[in-house]
């Protein structure tokens, strides 16, 4: 399936406005992009009197919680059932996945479904995509909704703060190749519109336990260097995550540390789960003449994401899918 857009930004906006019950979702384990992009959207559907849920797959990030005014979030558990509504609205994802929780009873609704993401791929089989592979984060391009649903309303505080999270988490706070002039501009926008962006780096990146630094000490012990010291792998066993105490989502980031070294070109990150689901795998690497597509790395083990930036989860043994990494970064 060809995973592209087809419908406009003025398309679909509009069917937003027609809408009287809207209900809009992410991935699981939202990050800021995903979160923010939820936030922002319902927000600037509230304030147009559209009956709107926000429906998040936990865990939401801790930091986060306390920009969303007075928007209710609606957290999923098992036995949800997703409302009936005018329309469906996936953010930051278009890939089944990646809302696997809610796939059966989204499955229904897919003639109502819009996707607004920019991934490179995905296989939701939704009637309506607006799809920017170039924008930096998801929120830039809700943004843009933004702008086309209401003027003036970068002046809610909590949809600036929503997109300004989206855009500074996406691109590691305006550091990775992703982050483009439009990136700068809406950032200018937002702080213009009076978002604290100092404080928002605080709540968003310096609320972590003392359990993710145990983490990271261990994270750091397992790295290995491989092919001239070009390529780094770490793998996080349940152990680890046992022993110390921290939370298989206390790895975010984890993955931008080996980066420091000039030589390291391609990181991966290998987490054991602590329950039956799958081994997840992250991976990065630097832009540049030789830079490795790391979608393409994922796709040895049916993930995906953007060539600086994915992901994949797998079943399987731990050790071989490690030896696996290993060839393929030393291939
Ligand atoms: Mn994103």
């Amino acid at each position: 399936m060809k995973y592209e857009s087809n419908t406009t930004l003025q398309v679909a906006a509009q069917k937003m406005r027609v809408a009287r019950k809207v209900v809009v979702t992410t991935h699981a384990k939202p990050d800021g992009d995903a979160f923010g992009s939820v936030i922002a959207l319902c927000e600037v559907l509230k304030r147009q009197q559209t009956d709107v849920t926000a429906l998040f797959m936990p865990p939401i990030p801790s930091g986060l919680k306390n920009i969303c005014g007075e928007l209710k979030l609606t957290t999923y558990q098992d036995g949800y059932e997703l409302p009936e509504a005018d329309l469906y609205v996936v953010v930051d994802t278009g890939a089944w996945s990646q809302v696997a929780p809610i796939r059966e009873q989204l499955e229904k609704y897919l003639d109502k479904t819009l996707i607004i993401d920019h991934h490179i791929s995905g296989d939701i089989p939704a009637a309506f995509k607006h799809i920017d592979s170039k924008a930096a984060a998801c929120c830039e391009i809700i943004a843009k909704f933004v702008d086309e649903l209401m003027a003036h309303v970068f002046e809610d505080k909590v949809v600036s703060n929503a997109l300004y999270v989206g855009i500074a988490t996406d691109t590691g706070w305006f550091k990775f190749s992703n982050t483009r002039p439009q990136t700068h501009e809406l950032a200018a926008r937002l702080i213009a519109a009076g978002v604290d962006h100092a404080a928002l780096y605080a709540q968003s990146e310096q609320t972590e336990r003392p359990e993710k630094l145990k983490l990271m000490i261990r994270a750091l012990s397992s790295l290995e260097l491989l092919n001239k010291d070009s390529a780094a792998v770490m793998v996080l066993r349940k152990a680890d995550f046992t022993e110390t105490g921290a939370l298989p989502e206390e790895t975010e980031r984890f993955v931008d540390i080996p980066q420091v070294v000039s030589s390291v070109q391609v990181v991966v990150l290998i987490c054991e789960p602590l329950d039956d689901s799958p081994i997840r795998i992250s991976f990065r690497s630097k832009p540049g003449k030789n830079a490795v597509n790391v979608a393409d790395l994922a796709a040895n083990f049916n993930g995906g994401g953007h060539t600086r930036a994915a992901g994949a989860k797998c079943d399987g043994d731990l050790d071989e899918v490690l030896a696996k990494v290993k060839n393929l970064l030393t291939a």
